[in-house]
């Protein structure tokens, strides 16, 4: 678009999200042929992904890769923290500062500080006491960590504590796997991709990218049976679960549109889950620990394993059952449970999750026109126009920000969305001499009841203690902090509100031109 733009980054390199999280057996949960940008068709065609799934050193060299070919690193400073973000009205400008660097200026700023970027670092009683290795898996070290020989506890069964533990427990000599809350696991079946593949995708993107663009989660999935689960007779229904359980995707969440809003169709497909558990851990104490049972299936951000419920089998792991027996404190060697059961440990590894979604923002400190700030404006959540922009914040636009689709579709395809969105408004802007751009404060009432209306429809609104919600910090405000109608949905709404001279938005002209 011929502007000027620098990014600060926090990170001392490219990659984000995979810049920090270096942790054992990181690996993307969407297939490698889909996660993967869509507008560098050269690259596209020249990059051989080489398994199903990728893991994290293989997608970070490929951001590197993208970084080089479009020079992209002489305009980021790296290792630069956004502190505090103010607008001068007056000037119309962002003011930027940073933790011991310069001070930016900008009329327009766009966060892409990401989503689930802020670890949550668990306020467990000595935590700060215990005197051997601690990592947070999203702030890994870049040093290799060993295992070999020591007894290594993981607090936390989300998807990374789960990707950290299965890759851990092959090194390790003992693995305790400190788990809260009992959470679904799908196998990935992840494995090589064939030059066979490989050629196929290459040969056709475009469908897979128009594919992508035009459906809910940006996946390529099987679309639901055309019919209610229930109408459907038991026999088919656990054939097609089996069915789906197989094919190594999350297709077995979209068996029926209905398992996503009928609890009892859910009930029957959750514990065809926990059937599955049942069959791989031989210790049926264990088994019976690891099924979940806190809340229905897909209310959270379904995990996909590559041999997790497997690990139980082995004699250098234990499960450590803390809703049982709580954590009652961290000493300088290890876990002390409530029962007094003590766990020494040589190294901690803490897979406690993000402030998500919210945190990255309220982080870098901002404070909008007339002195508004936006801790305060979203004391009880927060408030947005499409996710995109708010109220009393003009030219701050954000990517993958609360009340969009975040994860609830493949992420690179909703920042692709939002990128383009963005630049296509930045174009009007400058084509029609506005200066500012800012929702109403109604748009935002009015879309916060949209992404309501959606989220309670949902059977996740019955499970509120996890980050979709903001129940997974504590005191955080909890609220529908993530749109749940689709990206084609999505995609469709914010297009037809720019085409409406950007519906809902204040758009203030330049003093020159209202002069002209
Ligand atoms: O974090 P989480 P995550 N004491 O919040 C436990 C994406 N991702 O980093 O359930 C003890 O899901 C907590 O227990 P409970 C993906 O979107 C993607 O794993 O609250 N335990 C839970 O078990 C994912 O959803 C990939 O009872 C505590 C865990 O920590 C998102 O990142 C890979 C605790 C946190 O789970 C976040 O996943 C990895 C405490 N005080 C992640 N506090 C891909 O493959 C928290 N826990 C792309």
């Amino acid at each position: 678009m011929g502007r000027s733009v620098v990014a600060l980054e926090k990170g001392g390199d490219v990659g984000g999200t995979w810049y920090w999280n270096r942790y054992p057996g990181a690996r993307c949960d969407v297939p490698s042929l889909e996660y993967s940008v869509p507008w560098d068709k050269e690259l596209e065609q020249e990059w051989d992904w080489s398994e199903r799934y990728s893991a994290q050193p293989e997608i970070l060299s490929y951001i590197e890769e993208i970084a080089r070919r479009h020079d992209l690193k002489r305009d980021i400073r790296f290792d630069t923290t956004v502190t505090a973000m103010a607008r001068d009205n007056a000037r119309k400008l962002w003011v930027v500062e940073t933790e011991g660097k310069a001070v930016f200026e900008a009329p327009v700023v766009i966060s892409a500080a990401g989503c689930l970027s802020t670890p949550n670092l668990p306020d467990i009683p000595g935590i700060e006491t215990f005197a051997r290795p601690i990592h947070h898996t999203g702030l890994w070290p870049h040093e290799p960590v060993s295992f070999e020989d020591k007894r290594v506890g993981v607090i936390g069964t989300g998807s990374t504590g789960v990707q950290a533990s299965t890759a851990i427990a092959a090194e390790a000599g003992h693995l305790f796997v400190f788990q809260r809350t009992a959470q679904y696991s799908l196998p990935a079946l992840n494995r090589s991709l064939t030059s066979e593949e490989l050629a196929e995708a290459k040969a056709d993107y475009a469908t897979i990218r128009n594919h992508q663009r035009n459906s809910f989660g940006a996946a390529i999935i099987e679309p639901p049976k055309a019919m209610k689960a229930f109408d459907d007779n038991k026999e088919a229904r656990f054939a097609e679960y089996e069915r789906r359980w197989n094919i190594g995707r999350q297709d077995l969440l979209a068996a029926y549109a209905d398992i996503g809003t009928d609890e009892q169709v859910n009930a029957e497909v959750s514990e065809f889950v926990r059937e599955k558990i049942r069959g791989i851990v031989k210790d049926a104490e264990t088994a019976e620990r690891l099924c979940p049972s806190a809340n229905p299936l897909g209310t959270r951000r379904i995990i996909m394993d590559t041999g997790y419920f497997e690990i139980f089998n082995q004699d250098n792991v234990s499960l450590v059952d803390i809703r049982e027996d709580p954590i009652a404190r961290i000493a300088e060697t290890g876990v002390k449970l409530e029962s007094g059961r003590y766990v020494e440990l040589d190294m901690l590894v803490v897979a406690t999750g993000y402030d998500a979604v919210t945190g990255p923002l309220l982080d870098m400190n901002i404070t909008g026109r007339e002195g508004v700030e936006l801790a305060e404006k979203w004391k009880n959540g927060p408030e947005t126009y499409l996710g995109l922009m708010m109220h009393g914040f003009p030219n701050l636009f954000t990517v993958t920000g609360p009340q969009s689709p975040t994860v609830h579709a493949n992420v690179i395809m909703g920042i692709e969305q939002h990128v383009d969105w963005i630049g296509d408004c930045l174009a009007m802007m400058e084509r029609e001499g506005i200066e500012e751009i800012e929702p109403e404060h109604q748009s935002e009432l009015e879309w916060a009841k949209v992404v309501e209306a959606i989220g309670s429809a949902n059977l996740r609104a019955k499970d509120t203690n996890n980050w979709y919600t903001g129940g997974n910090i504590p005191g955080k405000p909890r609220s529908f902090m993530t749109y749940q109608g689709g990206l084609d949905r999505y995609r469709a709404i914010c297009d037809e509100i720019a085409t409406n001279s950007y519906r809902g938005f204040q758009l203030s002209p330049a003093k020159a031109s209202v002069e002209a």
